[in-house]
């Protein structure tokens, strides 16, 4: 592939995955998802890996699919979109949803369409306070794809919901923090460092236990009370016999901070 429209690395256990076609605020052609998933698979197996840290490169976070691939006008053919998603955002979403580590989205700046959607699926969502959240879908007579329309009533209730899919307004980071679409926003000045300091954190933390706490939290949007505390007995019943729980009742009692190891 000519373009390294994936930027990897990592370091004391974050992985950072940075989006990098930042003269198209870093949509999305297919070479870059077909990047983006080897680097996730990458990730799969890396064992040194505790925390997944997703951003982009310049002021943009992700402006959804590069509609330079969708050059398509009145009467013209029709294009079968359907083939796109199935075939790159739909695993893409899964793939984030069901990876046993957190995924920590920082988002540095505009973030419309699908990579809006992207960074919505992540556990913790981050971002810049100068950044934006957009569900442009609309304008170009689509759906918010890419999960939106589950993220969307469940995380800012059905009347933002419909507000925002149907109208395709921006919506601030404050704003996107105050409706709990996301985590949180940080100055502009202070993101780095406090991406940084996230990721840090969540790399020294129960690694199991933090891949159990997002297991239930997703599993209670679809179960009943009954099958959710029946996934709880299990997970903690799993979690009893990890060195980390050990090591954090260790610490608990000898009155300094646990050291755990992922184990
Ligand atoms: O097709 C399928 O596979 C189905 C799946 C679809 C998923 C989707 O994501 S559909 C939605 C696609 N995305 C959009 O509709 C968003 C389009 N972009 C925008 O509305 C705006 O660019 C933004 C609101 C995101 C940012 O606006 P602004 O004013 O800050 O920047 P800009 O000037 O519009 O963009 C900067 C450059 O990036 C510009 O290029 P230029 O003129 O400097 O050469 C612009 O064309 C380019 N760019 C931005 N978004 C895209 C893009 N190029 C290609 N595709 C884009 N999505």
């Amino acid at each position: 592939m000519a373009e390294n429209a994936i930027l990897y690395g990592v370091a004391d256990g974050v992985a950072r995955i940075t989006l990098n076609r930042p003269e198209r605020l870093n949509s999305f052609n297919d070479a870059m998802h077909a990047q983006l998933r080897e680097t996730l698979d990458r990730v799969k197996t890396d064992t040194s890996v505790r925390v997944v840290l997703l951003t982009g490169a310049g002021r943009g976070f992700c402006a959804g699919q590069d509609l330079g691939d969708r050059a398509v006008a009145p009467g013209d053919a029709p294009v079968d979109l359907g083939a796109s998603i199935e075939r790159n955002y739909l695993p893409l979403i899964l793939t984030l949803r069901a990876l046993p580590l957190p995924v920590v989205c920082a988002v540095n700046g505009v973030a419309a369409g699908a990579g809006a959607n992207i960074a919505l699926a992540c556990d913790i969502v981050v971002a810049t306070r100068s950044a934006s959240f957009i569900q442009a879908f609309c304008k170009i007579g689509l759906i918010p794809d890419s999960g939106g329309t589950y993220w969307l009533p469940r995380l800012a209730g059905a009347a933002r919901a419909m507000g925002l899919a149907m109208l395709g307004d921006k919506v601030t980071a404050e704003q996107a923090e105050a409706w709990g679409l996301i985590w949180k926003c940080v100055d502009d000045d202070k993101f780095a460092a406090s991406v940084d300091a996230l990721g840090a954190q969540l790399a020294q933390g129960p690694t199991k236990g933090l891949a159990a706490i997002k297991q239930a939290l997703h599993a209670a949007e679809r179960n009943t009370l009954d099958q959710q505390l029946k996934l709880e007995r299990d997970l903690q019943r799993m979690l009893g016999y990890s060195e980390d729980y050990r090591e954090g009742v260790a610490a608990f009692a000898g009155k300094r901070a646990p050291r755990f190891t992922g184990r």
